[in-house]
């Protein structure tokens, strides 16, 4: 009995670091968690490495759609010294860690989708959105030719964002009008900007005006406000294509395709190599769909029933040469 017990113990300590003290992690949402996938499975993913870590806790802090406020309450949060680690995500939250981080010299940072590499304390990891981006497109101006019941002649596609940003402007809405250039090289993106990440009534004004311009597909990028776009589109007929999460059930006709974001996956894995001792901090990584961290979802029924075989065909043949490295992104500096 002695034996089993002091064996499952040495397997215990095997399989969970011990720590000195009992490790605390903060979870900094910019924005707030609900209807932002991004951040549901950031902290989703803290929680489920915090669930089978003895002795760690967490603790999750909704910053609010006030950008202004962040870099005072980020600072508030670490002025509290109770955190070993504090995860955060956006592409913004770098250059407010580097602004902060001087005066914290013992904490560290992990920002999973933004990218700044040279700060020992800091710790990034971007998603090659140029990817994301050109599959997305694909598909969109694929189905916008498609002669489905919702498509019209009108080589026109929507993106509706929640506001400008290096990452919006340099990488995932190019990656997105090439998608549609490869569809055909006529398309026309009409990007607009909704200028928060919550006003679903703005947002569905935009996709109106989009769609009595002859747009017939809207990539929505702008958070809760998402949910006006999709109003607009089951109500008139119109299609919609989502980034970061499985969305298809929120509108199963509407949305066509979903290339998602494994936020939940790279955050655990990332945090626990930190637990491990093995995060390079420093250091700025760029992870894509050969290493599974993007994905497009082409089993899903809504997908598969919505989508034309051939337009699936074609769209299943340019992922696979992304993944084999056939097809090649480089991300720009930021
Ligand atoms: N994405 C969201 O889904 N919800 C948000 O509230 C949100 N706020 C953002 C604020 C800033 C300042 C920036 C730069 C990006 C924000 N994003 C937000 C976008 C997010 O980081 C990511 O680019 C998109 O979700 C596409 O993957």
């Amino acid at each position: 009995m002695k034996r089993i017990l002091i064996l499952s113990l040495a397997v215990l300590a095997l399989a969970a670091p011990v720590f000195a003290k009992p490790v605390k992690i903060a979870v900094f949402i910019p924005g707030v968690r609900a209807g932002s996938p991004i951040y549901d499975t950031m902290a989703k993913g803290v929680e489920k490495l915090v669930a089978e870590t003895p002795g760690a806790s967490m603790k999750v802090y909704e910053a609010g759609f006030n950008q202004a406020e962040w870099e005072e309450k980020l600072t508030s949060l670490v002025a509290t010294g109770e955190y070993d680690y504090l995860v955060t995500s956006n592409p913004s939250l770098p250059d407010l860690i580097n602004k902060i981080s001087p005066a914290f010299p013992k904490q560290k940072f992990i920002c999973v989708d933004g990218q700044s590499a040279g700060n020992p304390n800091l710790y990034t990891v971007l998603y090659n959105q140029l990817e994301q981006g050109y599959v997305t497109g694909y598909l969109a101006g694929l189905v916008s030719m498609s002669g489905l019941s919702g498509a019209n002649a009108d080589k026109k596609v929507g993106l509706i964002m929640g506001q400008h940003y290096p990452v919006m402007d340099k990488i995932i809405a190019p990656g997105f009008e090439q998608g549609l250039k490869a569809a055909d090289p006529g398309f026309q993106l009409d990007a607009r900007v909704v200028g928060n990440w919550f006003d679903a009534t703005k947002a569905a004004d935009l996709a109106k005006s989009m769609i009595a311009s002859g747009v017939d597909v809207i990539l929505p990028i702008c958070g809760s406000a998402s949910q006006g776009v999709l109003k607009t589109a089951q109500d008139a007929g119109k299609y919609v294509v989502f980034f970061d999460g499985d969305e298809f059930a929120r509108a199963p006709k509407t949305i066509l395709g979903c290339t998602v974001l494994h936020q939940e996956e790279l955050t655990y894995k990332t945090l626990k190599a930190a637990f491990d001792g093995s995060l390079p901090f420093g250091k700025a990584e760029v992870v894509g769909m050969a290493d599974g961290y993007i994905e497009f979802l082409n089993k899903n029924p809504s997908y598969i029933e919505g989508v034309p075989a051939a337009i699936r065909a074609k769209v299943d043949a340019v992922i696979a040469q992304i993944k084999s490295g056939k097809l090649q992104f480089k991300v720009p500096t930021l």
